[in-house]
């Protein structure tokens, strides 16, 4: 726990208690001190991408906090509360209770689909909005679940976007496709599968690591004797790297590809030059086309670059806080209704929702990798695959400003 009297001061914030007293109340006006929980893991392999998730929200809190938001006539605190889920459902489930018993206003988070879908339970039951920035899995908008977003696109869109361009552009006829077991991994991998079956691609039966595997070498030699042209990975990147590393060792001549968990500049690290001509995919834009004013913040707070979704869990947390602006309440009973029917110009472009929570209309960006780093080169919208660099150059979206350069 980031702060061990937090409980204390969320409550006080939904009294709208001031730590001034109250013989101060009738002098100065009181503060309301609004709580939101920020959910990733912060420890283990992937903390790396939990600590750009909970940047992301920081900054958006912290921007808030500058601006001397009021709601409900009083000056407003956001406070962040980060939780560490360690990549782990028992854990995710324990702190998303542990937030709901501190009355946050709002959840940003989970970063994993196999955390955000049992811990919105909790959320939802508790009547507190979360917003993933993250988690692509289907089934956490599948459920019907009251206060349940996300501002990526859906693995039932990344699936089919990476598979058929790895189709379009490689014309694979065989393709080995591996999974880490996890709800995001699974899930990718059987839309990839679906969508490569469709496509007329032998698919070769299924291998399958955990989320831990850094060992793919028994794997990749049974099947390096069965030739196939692509390997798909479903996991993400601190397994994927080891998987590429070992792949290109042993001699695989297959084109590697991966979705958005894997799909980062740590591929590079891991494998070097081998991971160059790297196919994957990321569920939204680029986080260098974000909007200009959102990179130039973050650098000069954090003094790096977002490395995957910081973006998008700057957006979910600046969507809390704007819907709670214009609700002029942290009650989440008067603010969620503003929140579902939200437009908001966001720093990844304009954000609704559907009925369902989902992103009204999310991109998906296709990467390949060259040099050590990947490089965006297509942009899949509505069903419409663009140049990455034709959609830069047309783009309304924040982000032309800087890409153009
Ligand atoms: N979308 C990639 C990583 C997060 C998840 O969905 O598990």
């Amino acid at each position: 726990m980031i702060r061990s009297h937090f409980g204390v001061l969320a409550i006080a914030a939904m009294v709208g208690v001031s730590a001034c007293g109250e013989d101060k109340k009738a002098q100065a006006p009181a503060t309301l001190t609004i709580a939101i929980g920020s959910v990733a893991p912060l420890t283990g392999g992937i903390a790396h991408l939990g600590k750009d998730n909970e940047n992301g929200a920081r900054l958006a809190v912290e921007e808030a906090n500058a601006a001397k938001i009021r709601i409900g006539g009083k000056e407003t605190a956001f406070e962040l509360l980060a939780e560490d889920d360690q990549e782990d459902a028992k854990v995710g489930n324990t702190v998303a209770q542990k937030l709901v018993d501190a009355k946050v206003a709002g959840v940003v988070g989970h970063l994993n689909s196999g955390t955000s879908i049992p811990a919105s339970n909790i959320y939802s039951g508790a009547n507190i909005p979360m917003i993933t920035g993250s988690a692509t899995n289907p089934e956490l908008t599948e459920r019907g679940l009251k206060g349940v977003f996300r501002v990526v696109g859906r693995d039932d869109q990344q699936g089919p976007a990476v598979a058929n361009y790895l189709v379009a552009n490689t014309k694979p006829k065989v393709v080995a496709i591996i999974d880490d077991a996890t709800a995001y991994g699974k899930g990718l991998a059987n839309e990839v599968e679906k969508t490569l079956t469709a496509a007329g691609v032998k698919v070769l039966a299924r291998e399958q690591g955990t989320n831990k595997t850094v060992d793919w070498k028994a794997v990749l030699t049974k099947l390096k004797g069965r030739a196939p042209d692509a390997v798909f990975y479903g996991g993400m990147d601190s397994t994927a790297g080891p998987l590429l590393k070992q792949g290109k060792e042993l001699g695989v001549k297959a084109v590697f590809s991966f979705g958005d968990g894997a799909c980062t500049d740590k591929m590079g690290e891991f494998a070097g030059s081998a991971a160059d001509g790297l196919l994957c995919s990321q569920a939204g834009i680029p986080p260098q086309a974000a909007s200009k004013k959102f990179l130039d913040a973050y650098k000069k707070r954090f003094n790096t670059d977002p490395i995957l979704y910081a973006p998008f869990t700057y957006d979910a947390a600046n969507l809390l806080i704007e819907a709670m602006k214009q609700a002029n309440s942290a009650d989440p009973a008067r603010y969620l209704p503003v929140l579902q029917k939200i437009d908001f110009a966001g720093a990844t472009g304009r954000i609704s929702f559907d009925e369902k929570g989902d992103r009204k209309d999310a991109e998906m960006t296709i990467f390949t990798m060259k040099g050590g780093k990947l490089l965006p080169i297509a942009i899949i919208k509505s069903g419409k695959t663009v140049k990455y660099e034709d959609f830069v150059a047309q783009s309304t979206a924040p982000a032309a400003d800087v890409a153009k350069k």
